[in-house]
């Protein structure tokens, strides 16, 4: 029996990925800058067994059914290949998530399952040729691999697309994110259905790529010169932006709910009293507060007037993917 057990955190993106140019590549249009967060991991344990006659997989402790199994297994078969292995698995995966919110990513799970896989069967992959194959599982995986600030760059096929870690003499351990969880939302369109219809019809979408690119030079300018309130302004407008191309989208649609709005607005007061925090979105209504470290208490005392105590869960900078020894 072949063993790996491995964890991975989610990350925030502060420049967005929206749009692919290969889908089935996972090769994305404009390039990505996230942060790596503590509050929310996956945990991986995958068996390679002989024994076995079909892949199975466990998520928090149950059976999952066969369409969420072929996924992974389809995932899983990029590692078979490449090591030359026909052996079924068996796949045990948890979801460290503070609250029953909502909040359970694919980046960190496809990121862990990326690491325990190349583990098990011993394949010695370097952390980009690892962020490689992440991305073929989730594109935002790829940027799990690694802690605190991180770049997918783009790149223009498979070999070229992966992420890279951003020197930023710690500016990560300054700073903070303050998750306010509104799940007030009607109808889920998932972030790749999403990003495939803004792809394909927003007139907004040519502009979004060259924002993109104008962003991440100058949010990059910003960390290397640890400037707080710079990196609020690019992180917040450039999820505007992104949230922007959905409304020009054929039929257009919205990630927003009014308590995404209401929560927007009472970041924007709070910054006006002299507090600085930035807000950015995805591809759900839960809205991530950026500030500083020593701020959080104030900031979060400010938001408790407003959202219920449940509801803000305080995140900061985590760690790469981390291989964890197995007692069995
Ligand atoms: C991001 N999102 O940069 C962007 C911003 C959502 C909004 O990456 O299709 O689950 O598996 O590559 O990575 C979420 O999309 O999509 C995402 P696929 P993924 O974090």
């Amino acid at each position: 029996m072949l063993k790996g057990k491995a964890r991975a955190h989610t990350n925030i993106a502060l420049i967005k990925y929206w749009g692919k140019e290969d889908e089935q590549l996972i090769i994305p249009n404009n390039s990505s800058l996230s942060l790596t967060l503590d509050a929310f991991y996956t945990e991986t344990e995958i068996y390679f067994d002989e024994a076995l006659t079909a892949d199975i997989f466990y998520l928090d402790g149950q059976l999952q059914d066969e369409k969420a199994t072929q996924k992974v297994s389809r995932f899983i078969d990029l590692f078979r290949q490449q090591a030359n292995c026909s052996l079924f698995a068996k796949i045990q995966s948890t979801n460290h998530v503070p609250t029953a919110a909502g909040l359970a990513s694919s980046a960190s799970g496809l990121a862990a399952l990326a690491a325990a896989c190349n583990q098990a069967l011993q394949l010695n992959l370097s952390k980009q040729d690892l962020s490689r194959f992440a991305r073929k599982g989730s594109g935002s995986a790829c940027r799990s691999i690694y802690g605190g600030f991180v770049e997918w760059q783009k790149g223009t096929d498979d070999q070229s697309s992966y992420a890279i870690s951003v020197d930023s003499q710690h500016f990560e351990d300054d700073l903070a994110m303050i998750f306010i969880v509104l799940n007030d939302q009607q109808k889920e369109i998932s972030s790749r259905e999403g990003m495939k219809r803004t792809v394909e019809t927003s007139s907004f979408y040519p502009t979004w790529l060259t924002e993109a690119q104008k962003d991440l030079v100058a949010i990059k300018e910003a960390i290397h010169q640890k400037d707080f309130i710079r990196l609020g302004e690019i992180t917040e407008a450039n999820g505007l932006k992104m949230h922007a191309t959905t409304l020009a989208a054929v039929p257009p649609f919205t990630y927003w709910s009014d308590q995404s709005l209401k929560a927007m607005q009472v970041i924007r007061k709070i910054r006006k009293d002299g507090r600085p925090c930035y807000f950015t979105m995805d591809a759900g209504p839960n809205v991530k507060v950026l500030c500083q470290k020593e701020q959080v208490s104030q900031i979060k005392e400010r938001l408790a007037e407003h959202f219920a105590p449940e509801q803000l869960i305080v995140a900061y900078a985590g760690k790469g993917i981390e291989l964890i020894e197995m007692d069995v």
